[in-house]
């Protein structure tokens, strides 16, 4: 892979570069800058992507907004910084390295919760009850929720076949930065090891890791399928993220604009739900076309009970690291499971 990813001196060069100057009224269109944390062509480019483009034609072009792939910002964490600061309008930020800043969001990160169906996961996480609750909870670093989405299921990479946890063993896993996800691997044996996205195939490319874990998609668009032997489809949980406003923005648009952001925002729920499960079909096709030799292991149903009981005592562990909101974090995305099961 020979994308060169992430410096300082993009960050500098951004903010030198004026981001955060909307244009004032006759002075061209008002400017709304949206980063994700993926690169172009990627799940979150498409809904980003998607968004500009209904905003754009819904305002009559009266706003421009301008899209930032991953790279471009710096790393999740610098652009959760950008949006809080108000240089950026929108973001993406993924609990896989939002628990950082706000720990009750790790909930989405514990294994075996979500209904792990697209559907039902889908329901679930647009629940209104679920999402004012964590708006709540990302009010407090001056963040408005729009929505959250899944980005398909998550795929363990590594060198040698994982049926069990004894597999584990040993095996240096990648994981995002959030601390919750230290506690789901070690419960499983293996040696976590958290990284930004960017430095995840230089570290497979270097032996620093022995694996990592991410949807179909994000294997193909980041060449980690280059340097790995397996691809195993645990069933454990999906990639979850989050589309965010800075609230000062949100709040000082317009109630007919933030009409506009709602209506735009509900109707890419259920088309990325559409596009993501494109997405990680092809681009498993297209990995197996071009390294045909890659393992790939659906676990059976006794392989992740296995894995199930593994993961179980980390909910308490989840309890501990997110602090006095994490049981009614927990309660409030039970409850969404539960209505979007028909319970
Ligand atoms: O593994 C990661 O760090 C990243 N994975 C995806 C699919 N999106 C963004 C995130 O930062």
């Amino acid at each position: 892979m020979t994308t060169n990813y992430l410096s300082m001196k993009h960050v500098l060069f951004a903010l030198l570069a004026g981001l955060g100057g909307c244009a004032g009224p006759g002075e061209g269109p008002e400017i709304w800058r949206f980063a994700i944390e993926e690169s172009r062509g990627s799940v979150q480019d498409a809904y980003a992507g998607r968004f500009e483009a209904l905003i754009e034609e819904r305002t009559g072009g009266a706003v421009d907004v301008i899209t930032y792939p991953y790279g471009t910002l710096g790393t999740s964490d610098q652009v959760t910084e950008l949006l809080y600061s108000g240089s950026l309008q929108l973001a993406m930020a993924s609990p896989g390295h939002l628990g950082k800043l706000l720990p009750e969001v790790q909930v989405f990160l514990l294994h075996y919760t979500l209904p792990g169906e697209p559907e039902a996961d889908l329901a679930a996480l647009s629940d209104p009850a679920l999402l004012a609750h964590f708006d709540g909870i990302y009010a407090r670093k001056g963040f408005q929720l729009l929505s959250f989405y899944t980005e398909g299921e998550m795929v363990w990479t590594t060198r040698e076949p994982v049926r069990s946890p004894a597999d584990f063993e040993g095996v240096k896993m990648r994981t995002m930065t959030s601390p919750l996800l230290l506690a789901a691997y070690e419960a499983y044996g293996a040696s976590p090891t958290p990284l930004p996205y960017a430095e995840v195939y230089s570290g497979l490319q270097l032996n620093m890791i022995d694996g990592q874990v991410n949807p179909v998609f994000a294997i193909e668009e980041m060449s980690f399928y280059e340097v790995t032997d397996w691809m195993i489809f645990p069933g454990h949980a999906r990639f979850v993220t989050s589309a965010v406003a800075n609230r000062g923005f949100y709040q000082g648009l317009s109630e007919e604009r933030r009409a506009l952001v709602d209506e735009v925002i509900d109707e890419l729920g259920p088309w990325i739900a559409g596009l993501e499960r494109r997405y990680n079909e092809e681009r498993l096709e297209a990995i197996l076309e071009r390294r045909p030799e890659i393992g790939v292991l659906r676990l059976s149903g006794e392989e992740r009970a296995a894995f199930r009981a593994a993961a179980a005592p980390v909910r308490a562990q989840y309890l501990a690291l997110a602090g006095p909101g994490g049981q009614a974090a927990l309660d409030a995305l039970l409850a969404a499971v539960d209505r979007a099961e028909g319970r």
